[in-house]
């Protein structure tokens, strides 16, 4: 029996410590989880080297990690899901299922959830955790614990474009070729966009987004947004759907004045709290701004992508932009 859960831990902005905790007991609906295989997201960083995003700050210490998959050791008494031994991958975001956004299938809006890794909740990067069963995915056999960890990221990409509408034949531009970005463009291409655009400040990031299928590629050199709009103009035309990850004030006045009329905005990015955009333009040309938080109901959708012949490209190319 074990008896070591070691464990990541970041106590306030560069005070990161790995500790021995308590192997916690699995409450009646949770399962106890071995840990396998935990992804290091922006955010994890984020709390590690600045103590906070936005609102929420490290007050206490705080377990990072929420890209994770494991094992299950232990099965509270009602959980009827799983047995020890399945292997599972873990949606980090445990909403109160109570509320008017819970109830109508927007659990990502609750104000009570649970999520992993955001203060005050801590993550999984341990080597033991409880979970609600509910929220724990069971991986079909040829579905590695490591692409089940990756399973996280690429629910943020399906929300994403579900949120803006990309179909079969949808023209896209994704503002940032970090992470998000790059998965975006692989979940994009999945849903039959044929044409997809993707912009960056640096041009290596732009190189891996060319290898991962981008049709095309704009560098940003300049902060002004028209010039910026009238490139991807050139580029690839005015695009249906615009996916900005990047959170930067020039990437969404980019997104806004470059979408098609009619066409979708989604803001995936965070960057500063208010920003400036010509809003009346978009309300004129009957251009949507659509926020996107996180994800809901997307973890299931994910295992079946990443089961099937298709999207097994998918999360090679996610485990490809891991190693990257
Ligand atoms: O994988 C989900 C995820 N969501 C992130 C960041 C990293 N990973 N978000 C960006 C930050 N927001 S937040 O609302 N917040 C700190 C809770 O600013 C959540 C979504
Ligand atoms: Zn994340």
């Amino acid at each position: 029996m074990a008896t070591r859960n070691l464990s990541v831990v970041v106590y306030a902005k560069n005070d990161l410590r790995i500790e021995n905790r308590p192997i916690p007991e699995p409450g009646p609906d949770e399962v106890l989880l071995k840990m396998a295989k935990v992804g290091i997201c922006g955010s994890d960083v984020a709390y590690w080297t600045k103590g906070a995003i936005g609102h929420f700050v490290v007050k206490e210490p705080m377990v990072l990690g929420h890209e994770s998959a494991g094992v299950v050791t232990k099965c509270g008494k009602n959980v009827t899901s799983l047995v020890p031994g399945d292997r599972v991958a873990i949606e980090p975001g445990v909403p109160c299922r109570l509320c008017d956004f819970c109830k109508k299938g927007r659990y990502n809006l609750c104000p009570d959830v649970y999520f992993c890794a955001t203060p005050p909740d801590n993550g999984n990067l341990c080597q033991y955790y409880t979970h609600a069963a509910d929220f724990c995915f069971k991986l079909p056999d040829h579905v590695s614990l490591e692409e089940g960890a990756l399973l996280e990221p690429l629910s943020v990409g399906v929300h994403a474009c579900e949120r803006a509408g990309v179909t079969l034949g949808s023209s896209v531009l994704i503002c940032g070729a970090g992470p998000i970005g790059l998965v975006n463009l692989l979940v994009a291409k999945a849903m039959g966009a044929t044409k997809v655009c993707i912009t960056d400040i640096a041009e290596n990031r732009l190189k891996v987004a060319k290898e991962l299928g981008a049709d095309y590629t704009v560098l940003v050199k300049t902060s002004d947004a028209e010039t910026l709009a009238q490139e991807v103009k050139e580029v690839m035309g005015m695009p249906d759907k615009t996916i900005e990850c990047s959170g930067a004030e020039t990437s969404i006045r980019l997104g806004v004045l470059a979408t098609k009329s009619g066409g979708v905005i989604v803001l995936i990015g965070h960057g500063p709290e208010e920003v400036k955009i010509p809003v009346v333009i978009a309300a004129a040309r009957e251009v949507d701004i659509r926020g996107v938080f996180r994800y809901a109901n997307k973890t299931a959708v994910a295992v079946a992508t990443a089961a099937t012949g298709g999207a097994s490209t998918i999360v090679e190319q996610l485990q490809l932009l891991h190693l990257f």
